[in-house]
């Protein structure tokens, strides 16, 4: 039995999306992370996030968090959909590498552009970061080629959120529009406040 422990319009939107891409079933548990608004201090009791974030994810008990954990262990554990190659595949290591890349290389670099703190090095690494995503996606719709996997709902979601976070170009816009135009993001978003 998967439950998500979510909350509305933040990173565990995206594991909605990835959960109907997968035809999955799951409980979605809403939880409170926005500690400044409840104004207590204290965590939910019912996140057993060890942050107190989301997304955070259990199956049969056993907790996942950070959400390119939470998107390799939901494609291996639903195959059949093809939303992230499995091992033998030739795409796996490319999987695994943007899978890492968003977690290791985009997320800090969009987080010091946001907080306005990047030095010269940042810029630098934001700047090859553009460069290569740009030629990845001039070159082929997906991250992995022809073929959508749970790689892109992690760099799009954070678009969805921000399209400012990248540069503005046409690769981008393209991206984004074709991932909004998924029917299972339609149905995700139903649920994402429900
Ligand atoms: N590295 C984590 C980041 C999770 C994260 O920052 N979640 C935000 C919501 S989008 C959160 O829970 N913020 C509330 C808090 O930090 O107290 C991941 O990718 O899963």
């Amino acid at each position: 039995m998967l439950t998500l422990f979510h909350a509305p319009r933040s990173r565990s939107t995206r594991f909605i999306w990835l959960l109907e891409e997968l035809g999955a079933p799951c409980e979605i548990r809403k939880v409170d992370v926005y500690r400044a608004v409840s104004n207590t201090g204290a965590r939910d009791p019912a996140n057993p996030h060890p942050h107190g974030q989301v997304p955070a994810l259990t199956d049969d008990g056993v907790l996942i968090t950070e959400s390119a954990a939470i998107a390799l262990y939901l494609t291996d554990k639903f195959p059949a959909a093809g939303l992230g190659p499995t091992v033998g595949d030739p795409l796996r290591g490319p999987y695994l590498s943007w899978l890492a890349y968003y977690a290791g290389v985009l997320e800090p670099a969009v987080t010091n552009l946001w907080k306005q703190r990047q030095d010269d090095q940042d810029k630098a690494q934001y700047q090859t970061m553009d460069e290569r995503l740009r030629a990845t996606l001039e070159a082929s719709p997906w991250l992995l080629g022809e073929r959508f996997s749970a790689a892109d709902i992690l760099f799009v979601s954070l678009l969805q959120f921000a399209r400012q976070m990248l540069p503005p170009h046409k690769a981008y816009d393209e991206w984004l529009a074709r991932a909004n135009a998924r029917p299972a993001l339609a149905r995700a978003l139903a649920k994402d406040d429900a």
